[in-house]
């Protein structure tokens, strides 16, 4: 019998195993980064599945699932060695019409660990939500993701009517996820573009410093 690591298993979807090694990596005191890396590797892998259609939608959902079970488990253990006080809040969101939430997730989680209050809307977010919650917690950075080329105008409008508001230069706004780039920046009136998750922290870090 072949043992599969734990990238394996998790491209296969096989959740009980992903359970399993995920808990023995972690009684064996390895680093939840290392962990974070090969869960990365693989979301890589499904997606590259998913685009030469050997993986369904069906797959991916079970993939997202899989993977907030990880964070759960994750995020604790990483929170202990970032310690103490709120670096500053960000209001976080997919834009109206896109349900994509794993790159989300992502981005929300790193933040997290990384000291920053993450005031998390989920998926299909509306720009009068995203209004009222600027309003409300008066964040000093706004992030934005979408991975539908639909997105584009949904981040649009948010800017446009934080414009209107008056409250457009009282934070900094990023932009994210798969179909997004550097050229929709200008587009949809935002401050910066990240490719990552990795980027997005180094960008709040920039802000907030
Ligand atoms: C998984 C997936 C789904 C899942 C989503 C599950 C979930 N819970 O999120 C499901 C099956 C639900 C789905 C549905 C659909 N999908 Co889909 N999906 C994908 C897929 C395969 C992977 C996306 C993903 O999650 N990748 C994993 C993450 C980790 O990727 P990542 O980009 O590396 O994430 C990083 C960055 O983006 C960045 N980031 C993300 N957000 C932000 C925000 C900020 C501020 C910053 C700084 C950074 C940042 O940080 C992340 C972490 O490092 C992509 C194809 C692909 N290969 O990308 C298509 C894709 C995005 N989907 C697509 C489509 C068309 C759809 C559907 C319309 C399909 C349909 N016909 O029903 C629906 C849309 C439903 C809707 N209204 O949103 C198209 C979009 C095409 C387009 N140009 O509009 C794609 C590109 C597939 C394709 N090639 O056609 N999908």
């Amino acid at each position: 019998m072949t043992i599969m690591g734990f990238v394996e298993e998790l491209v296969d979807l096989n959740e009980e195993a992903v359970r399993d090694q995920l808990k023995s990596r972690l009684d064996n005191g390895e680093d939840p980064i290392a962990i974070l890396n090969d869960v990365k590797a693989a979301m890589k892998i499904i997606g590259d599945k998913f685009s030469e259609k050997e993986y369904f939608l069906p797959e991916l959902i079970m993939s997202g699932e899989i993977l907030k079970d990880i964070f759960d488990v994750l995020q604790p253990k990483l929170k202990e060695g970032a310690g103490g006080k709120s670096k500053g809040k960000i209001v976080l969101g997919t834009v109206a019409g896109d349900i994509h939430d794993i790159g989300k997730d992502i981005v929300r989680f790193m933040l997290d660990v990384n000291g920053y209050e993450v005031i998390d809307l989920g998926v299909d977010v509306t720009a009068e939500k995203f209004i009222a919650a600027v309003k409300e917690h008066k964040p000093k950075v706004l992030a934005l993701s979408g991975f539908l080329t639909l997105a584009f105008d949904s981040m649009k409008e948010i800017i446009e009517k934080l414009v209107e508001e008056g409250i457009r230069d009282s934070l900094k706004i990023m932009i994210g996820g798969g179909t997004i780039d550097e050229r929709i920046v200008e587009f949809v009136g935002a401050d910066k573009y990240g490719d990552s998750a990795v980027t997005a922290v180094k960008l709040a870090n920039e802000w907030m410093a």
